[in-house]
């Protein structure tokens, strides 16, 4: 008989033809590829103040940027933490890091002290870039003294901050930003040799199961990523020179970084930077800087949708809508096509760890074609994508739901100091496993219809299980416990718990969401707690998710 053969795989491609990408530029030279020729359009606009920079004072002040992070002691490799909102500083700090071939893991400013430190700690950051606002949560005691290097007693532990404020608020023991960048001399910037292999950011995310992890992003792989989206004869999300993106999705998430700034600024577009999400000030922002291309998540469509004070507006320079992050339905669409009835609405579905986009709306193209609703688009060029039986691991045809690979240069190299994880996501053949369910349909469209990891999405806003379990089996009165996803049409999903009291504990539904509500960001908070007898369980003692959310679902229609 035969040797085994190997069975049939079915891969999908983008219909757009492959393109060369220059994955041998550092991503710094990459994005900024056209500040040459566009020295004087506008690069950054920060939405607060309303100061405009362009592409020449941009590319100059990340250098700058570069500049003082070398007299703090930043080297190549080292890790630079930035916990900002959307803002000039964020940009220049990313960049000057990349001058430098150092890395950028960017947090939450709104995460808890300890929450904060679990990333700063897992990647070996030494210096932190925030605001005053946030300095206290520095000063937790998990944290190194506050300091400069020189003055930390010899051990070299001190934590150097700098925060972006005004220079006469600037904290105690911590940098002011612009002095720092005022007095830096970019001709002093040392020639660093960038591979493409080498890592540019360390976003943190669970991936398919457990805790939180650094995500390996390189410099060939963001440029690829980037590439795949913006670059060519025909790209597939066309954006150029006079174009203005919205940046209100926070930047220390991945699409917000990627497809927002790096893509726009490859384009040689502007990005229009809002702190925070406030309804008034981002359409105001929209109306004055014409606003054309907009990145949202479900939530925003939502709240746009509903509010009257559209109607206020000039929204007519809005012609492209991309939401991700969180399945998009129809219905949302048709609710907020009438506010915006010029611009093309369609998604991309990304994740961290696929660098992050894995499809996107063939209607964003310069040569559109159409995408039907609900759909993700199709796999982005460069690429493979196929589907497979989340049981058998054999690959699926057109129209049959399995879970979603992808393969190519954009994908991470791997999660920071845990092979293993990288091993369970990527396998030997270099497929990264989604953890997604979807298919593929005949006009070679994506469809996202459920998912096999433990990741709940609240607001698109990552809410991994694991932790939250993690916390509540360190409370005394808890004997075990499980969270998982339940259905909320405002958030998306919620994390909601199944809790086993321990033996002689009467503990209340209340105490238990206010033990958690304490540790953790907003967006992790438990909606509910249900209490149960016991966790079902495999026999390798993996809870059976799948099971509780359909006792969940049940609970519902009941
Ligand atoms: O790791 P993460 O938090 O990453 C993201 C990234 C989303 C992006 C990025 C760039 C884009 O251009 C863009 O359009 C979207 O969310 O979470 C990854 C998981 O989020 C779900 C899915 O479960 C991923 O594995 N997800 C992301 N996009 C979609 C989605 C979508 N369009 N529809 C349904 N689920």
């Amino acid at each position: 008989a035969p040797a085994a053969v190997a069975p049939e795989v079915t891969v999908f491609r983008s219909k757009l033809p492959d393109i060369e990408i220059p994955s041998h530029l550092p991503l710094h030279d990459y994005c900024f590829a056209r500040a040459a020729e566009l020295p004087d359009a506008p690069c950054l606009i920060a939405a607060a103040t309303g100061r405009t920079y362009t592409y020449a004072q941009t590319r100059l002040l990340c250098r700058r940027a570069a500049a003082s992070l070398r007299v703090l002691g930043v080297r190549q490799g080292d890790r630079v933490m930035i916990l900002l909102q959307n803002s000039v500083e964020f940009v220049l700090t990313f960049f000057g890091a990349s001058f430098l071939g150092a890395v950028t893991t960017a947090g939450n400013p709104f995460c808890t002290p300890q929450e904060i430190h679990k990333q700063f700690r897992a990647s070996g950051a030494r210096l932190i870039v925030t605001q005053s606002a946030y300095v206290d949560k520095l000063r937790h005691e998990a944290f190194p003294r506050i300091g400069a290097a020189s003055d930390d007693g010899g051990d070299g532990n001190a934590l150097t901050v700098v925060t972006i404020d005004d220079a006469a608020n600037t904290p105690e023991g911590c940098l002011a930003f612009w002095e720092l960048v005022a007095s830096a001399d970019e001709a002093t910037l040392p020639e660093v040799s960038i591979s493409p292999d080498d890592p540019v950011a360390l976003p943190f995310s669970s991936g398919t199961t457990g805790l939180p992890k650094g995500v390996v992003l390189t410099h060939g792989g963001q440029v690829s990523g980037v590439a795949q989206q913006v670059d060519g004869e025909n790209p597939n999300l066309y954006m150029r020179e006079g174009d203005v993106a919205l940046c209100v999705l926070p930047l220390f998430h991945i699409f917000s970084l990627n497809s927002v700034l790096l893509c726009a600024l490859r384009a040689g577009a502007a990005v229009m930077l809002m702190p925070r999400f406030e309804m008034g000030a981002m359409l105001e922002g929209i109306q004055r800087w014409r606003v054309t291309m907009a990145a949202v998540v479900p939530p925003l469509v939502l709240a746009l949708a509903k509010n009257p004070a559209l109607e206020k507006y000039d929204l007519s320079s809005i012609r492209i809508v991309l939401s991700g992050a969180a399945p998009l339905g129809k219905e949302l669409v048709d609710a907020l096509r009438a506010r915006v009835p010029q611009a093309i609405f369609g998604q991309g579905y990304g994740m961290t760890e696929a660098g992050p986009v894995l499809s996107m709306c063939p209607a964003f193209a310069r040569e559109p074609s159409p995408a039907k609703p609900g759909s993700c688009g199709t796999v982005v060029r460069n690429a493979e994508l196929k589907v497979v039986d989340p049981d058998t691991g054999l690959s699926l045809g057109r129209n049959l739901p399995g879970e979603i690979c992808i393969r190519g240069p954009q994908i991470m190299k791997g999660y920071l100091n845990d092979p293993e994880a990288t091993a369970r996501t990527i396998d030997v053949d270099g497929w990264l496993h989604t953890g997604d369910i979807g298919f593929v349909d005949d006009d070679d469209e994506v469809f996202i219809v459920d998912r096999v990891k433990e990741l709940i999405k609240f607001k698109g806003f990552q809410v991994p299980p694991a932790e939250l379990e993690a916390l509540l089996l360190a409370h005394p009165s808890i004997a075990d416990a499980a969270v998982v996803p339940q259905k909320n049409d405002a958030a998306g999903e919620v994390p909601v718990a199944f809790v086993v009291r321990a033996a002689d504990s009467d503990i209340a539904e209340d105490a238990i969401k206010e033990f958690v509500s304490k540790q953790v960001v907003f967006y992790k908070r438990l909606h509910k707690v249900y209490f149960t007898h016991s966790i079902p369980k495999s026999a390798s003692g993996k809870i059976l998710r799948r099971e509780l959310r359909a006792k969940l679902a049940a609970t519902e229609t009941a």
